[in-house]
């Protein structure tokens, strides 16, 4: 028996709180989105009920409109900033106003074609269904194809190079005092900036000021990025909704969605850049695109059947940013002046985004690059535990310890 499967069994645990997982204690002390997508999918190797309680307790935050929010508050906690207070939303259930990367339907499909139980499956499937049309709608009002995200906390990847020259036209003021908790839990060099946070701040203000309706979200916006990692994601949750569409004999369901997926194929393509070996997002508000070298721009390996050569030059392209690191894959491309090996999303390697590429790499038929980054990712959990992330150069664990994703991640990438 692997004894770090037990100790990733133990932290997913302890870190439940009543049907839902926090991603780490007092660091995440809520029910975040996309974690609990990665966590569920952990959870389905071994315990279905609750892979399916996890999304259950997810979907009590769903709005009307169909969004799925990025937090959902169940229980209250001084821990974490900014809270319930801060984003003034009015859900029953107190959450944060924003979303997250749909990664929810790719778990809702591993789980039912686990269990096959239609009656389980079935509400979230419809809570899936209505949060990809709330895509579509609140998100790329003009038909492009292309998903739009309104604050840098939506892509998962808050701090990333990606943003710096959107995130620079953000105002560094406030009427919301910010007062950050993160830095009283993890080094304050491993996090993001101060002025990240005004910023970050000052979107939610602008974005409550709007009631959160999204129509008026969408002209005020003045952060907007048609982002590449969301969408492949969003792909990738289509595809397999459509699936699950099928299975549950949605016929019209699965066209409608079939549709959705074929636009989005068409203008992820549209985003490839030949030159850079990778796709790039398109910043909404200069209408330019976006080139700094992050990870997002190999995630469409996820949802796309590329031809060989686009395939050959992502992975050149991957093992060059790779070379000499001690774990793959780095969020940002090492070298450069933006990369910041220990801090968040600047450098770091993460196992969800590893995930992600691995199962990517697999479908486009490059086994041996995702055994080597499957092997890397395994080595360095094994050797500096279930750490949140981890610095590329030297292996070592950064962030919080004990993260659920983590665990979930090592969890799908052993059994
Ligand atoms: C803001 C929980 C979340 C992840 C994000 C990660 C980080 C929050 C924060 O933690 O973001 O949502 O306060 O830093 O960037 O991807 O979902 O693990």
């Amino acid at each position: 028996m692997n004894m770090h499967l037990d100790h990733a069994k133990r932290i997913l645990a302890t870190n439940d709180r009543g049907g839902y997982t926090v991603p780490a204690d007092r660091l995440y002390p809520f029910q975040w989105n996309w974690d609990s997508a990665f966590v569920a999918m952990g959870f389905a190797l071994y315990d279905t009920d609750r892979a399916y309680r996890e999304l259950e307790r997810l979907v009590e935050g769903q709005w009307a409109d169909g969004m799925i929010p990025h937090i959902v508050f169940h229980q209250p906690s001084d821990t974490y900033f900014p809270g319930p207070d801060v984003w003034r939303t009015s859900h029953s259930i107190p959450t944060s106003g924003i979303t997250q990367p749909p990664v929810f339907a790719i778990a809702l499909r591993k789980l039912h074609e686990t269990t096959n139980d239609r009656a389980r499956t079935q509400p979230l499937y419809e809570a899936a269904l209505k949060w990809h049309r709330w895509w579509y709608a609140a998100r790329d009002p003009e038909g492009t194809g292309l998903v739009a995200l309104l604050h840098p906390w939506e892509s998962g990847s808050d701090n990333s190079p990606a943003w710096d020259i959107a995130l620079a036209r953000v105002p560094t003021t406030s009427d919301t005092l910010v007062i950050r908790k993160d830095t009283g839990h993890v080094n304050a060099s491993m996090r993001p900036r101060d002025d990240d946070y005004k910023r970050f701040i000052h979107l939610v203000d602008v974005y409550a000021a709007c009631g959160w309706k999204p129509a008026e979200q969408w002209q005020k916006a003045p952060f907007k990025v048609a982002e590449i990692q969301t969408t492949a994601i969003l792909l990738k949750a289509g595809e397999d909704l459509e699936h699950i569409a099928g299975m549950l004999g949605r016929s019209e369901d699965a066209d409608e969605i079939a549709a959705f997926n074929e636009k989005t194929r068409k203008a992820i393509l549209a985003q490839w850049r030949s030159g850079l070996s990778r796709f790039v997002s398109r910043d909404l508000v200069s209408g330019l695109d976006i080139e700094a070298p992050t990870q997002a721009g190999f995630i469409p390996l996820l949802s796309l059947d590329l031809n060989e050569a686009v395939v050959d030059s992502m992975v050149a392209e991957m093992q060059a940013w790779s070379k000499g690191l001690k774990v793959g894959f780095p969020t940002t491309k090492p070298g450069i002046e933006s990369w910041e090996p220990k801090r968040y999303w600047r450098g770091p390697a993460w196992a969800i985004i590893n995930w992600l590429l691995i199962d990517g790499l697999r479908r486009n038929g490059r086994f041996d690059e995702a055994e080597a980054l499957r092997q890397s990712t395994t080595t360095a959990i094994e050797a500096r535990g279930f750490a949140e992330y981890f610095d590329p150069l030297t292996g070592e664990g950064c962030g919080g310890g004990g993260f659920s994703w983590t665990a979930a991640a090592y969890m799908a990438l052993v059994i």
